[in-house]
C-alpha cells in the first residue's frame, strides 16, 4: 500500500456528491428537510437558501468521509460483499447496530448543538427523503446513508440558524462567506 501519493481535496468532493447522487439523493431532497426544519424560526426562509446550505455542509471534508463509509458499505451490503455477521448486520439493519448513528452523529458535532439536536429529533421523526430511505424494499440498503442524510440536514439547518443570529447581530455578507470558509475544515 502506498501512502506517499496525496489525495486531492477536490477528488473526495466529487466523490461525495456523485454518491449522493448515484443513490437518487439530490441537495433539493435534503433542502426540503432543512425548510421543515428551520422555517418555523425563520419567516423569509426561502429553499434557494435551504440548497445553498446544504451544499456549504457537502464542503466539508467531515461530511464528505461520512458519505463515502457509508455508502461504500451500504452499497457492499446490496452486494452480499460483507462478511458475516457484519454482512446480515448492515442487509437487515438490526435494531441494536449503531454505527450508522455514530458516524452520522460524529458528522453532526461540527457545527455545534443545534445540530446535535436537530440530527436526534430527525432520527426519530423519518421526514421526507430519510423516510423513503428508510422504507426497506429488499433490494436496496440504506442502513448508513440514512443516517447521514439526517446529519448534513442538520447541519445546514444548524448553519441557516447561526447565520440568522449573525445577519441579526450586524455581521456583512463578506463575514459570514469569511466564517464558512473557516467552517469548512
Ligand atoms: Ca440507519
Amino acid at each position: 500500500m502506498t501512502v506517499d501519493s496525496h489525495i486531492q481535496s477536490h477528488e473526495v468532493e466529487n466523490a461525495a456528491r456523485r454518491r449522493l447522487t448515484e443513490r437518487g439523493v439530490t441537495n433539493r431532497d435534503i433542502a426540503e428537510i432543512v425548510y421543515m426544519m428551520q422555517s418555523p424560526y425563520h419567516q423569509s426562509l426561502t429553499m434557494e437558501e435551504c440548497i445553498e446550505s446544504v451544499d456549504k455542509v457537502l464542503e466539508k471534508r467531515e461530511i464528505q468521509h461520512a458519505i463515502l463509509v457509508g455508502v461504500e458499505l451500504d452499497v457492499l451490503a446490496e452486494m452480499n460483499m460483507l462478511s458475516e455477521p457484519l454482512q446480515s448486520l448492515i442487509a437487515q439493519d438490526e435494531g441494536l447496530f449503531g454505527v450508522d448513528e455514530t458516524i452520522a452523529l460524529g458528522a453532526a458535532l461540527g457545527y455545534g448543538s443545534i445540530a446535535v439536536t436537530t440530527y436526534g429529533h430527525l432520527d426519530k421523526q423519518k421526514i421526507g427523503i430519510i423516510e423513503k430511505l428508510d422504507t426497506k424494499n429488499g433490494l436496496r440498503c440504506h442502513t448508513f446513508l440514512d443516517d447521514i442524510i439526517g446529519s448534513i440536514a442538520a447541519n445546514a439547518s444548524s448553519r441557516l440558524a447561526h447565520r440568522e443570529r449573525d445577519r441579526q447581530d450586524g455581521m456583512t455578507d463578506r463575514d459570514l462567506d469569511i466564517r464558512d470558509e473557516e467552517d469548512r475544515l
